[in-house]
């Protein structure tokens, strides 16, 4: 995969040209050239940046945010293979989901595959996902770490509630919460009482396993 492919990526999917931008990615899955998975998911990263800007800014409208999310997630479809690996011992268990209100889910996938290749057994809670359905999750599975994602500022309050019901069913001492998402930052974390905020996958997956290396 050489550097035009991932610029031609980029390009396409601003130019919601979902064929081209399957076209580029399709060239990724089949290794032309030398770049890594890694660059070919910053490039979506960097061109969903410029989707939310030109959104935020009113250039576009919400039919033109919807699709580039569908031209991102059927890419997204394509690279996981490439950033999946064998691997034989499970690490733990990462019970993951999106915030009650949230349907975002590019970013909690891309963190999923992540997980899994590094070896964790993750449980994929989707998006939408109420409270109880988080806490009942750790109270089923036993997690090693529940992993939160959220990306609209008027959902992050969630991630407060998840917290206190865990405390008032006295099993946060038992599981370390890990979020991420474009509305949070490392002072919510703090305020919210989680163990770690990271700003991407990469970053979320060396922090579980340096979790599960200290069990
Ligand atoms: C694509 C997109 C959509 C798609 C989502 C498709 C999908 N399947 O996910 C659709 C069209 C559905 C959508 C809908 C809406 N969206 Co939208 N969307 C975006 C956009 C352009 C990109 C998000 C994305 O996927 N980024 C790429 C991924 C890879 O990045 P990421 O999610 O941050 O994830 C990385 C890290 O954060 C981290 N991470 C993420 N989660 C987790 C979890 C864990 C556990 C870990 C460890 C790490 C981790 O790892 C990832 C990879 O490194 C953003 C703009 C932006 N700047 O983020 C707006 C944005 C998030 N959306 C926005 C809005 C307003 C909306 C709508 C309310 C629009 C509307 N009026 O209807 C609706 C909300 C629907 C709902 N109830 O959820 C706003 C939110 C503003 C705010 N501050 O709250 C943004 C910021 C756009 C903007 N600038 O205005 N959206």
């Amino acid at each position: 995969m050489s550097k035009e492919i991932l610029e031609q990526l980029k390009t396409s999917l601003l130019e919601l040209d979902m064929e081209a931008t399957l076209k580029a990615a399709n060239s990724a899955v089949k290794g032309e050239g030398t770049t890594t998975a890694q660059d070919a998911v910053n490039a979506v990263s960097d061109a969903l940046q410029v989707v939310g800007k030109r959104f935020q800014t009113g250039e576009w409208f919400l039919s033109e945010l919807v699709y580039a999310g569908e031209i991102a997630t059927e890419v997204m479809k394509l690279l996981s293979p490439l950033m999946k690996a064998d691997s034989s011992k499970s690490l733990g268990t990462v019970v993951v989901g999106t915030v009650a209100g949230d349907i975002h889910d590019l970013g909690k996938n891309i963190f999923i595959n992540y997980a899994r290749s590094a070896g964790f057994n993750v449980i994929d809670l989707g998006v939408d996902v109420p409270v109880p359905k988080f806490v009942n999750a750790v109270k089923e599975h036993k997690p090693l770490a529940l992993g939160i994602s959220c990306l609209l500022t008027s959902t992050d309050k969630e991630i407060g509630r998840v917290i206190e019901e865990l405390k008032r069913q006295k099993i946060r001492g038992s599981v370390k919460v890990i979020i991420g998402g474009a509305a949070l930052t490392e002072g919510f974390a703090r305020s919210a009482g989680v163990d770690a905020f990271v700003p991407d996958a990469v970053t979320g997956t060396d922090i579980v396993r340096k979790w599960s290396a200290s069990q």
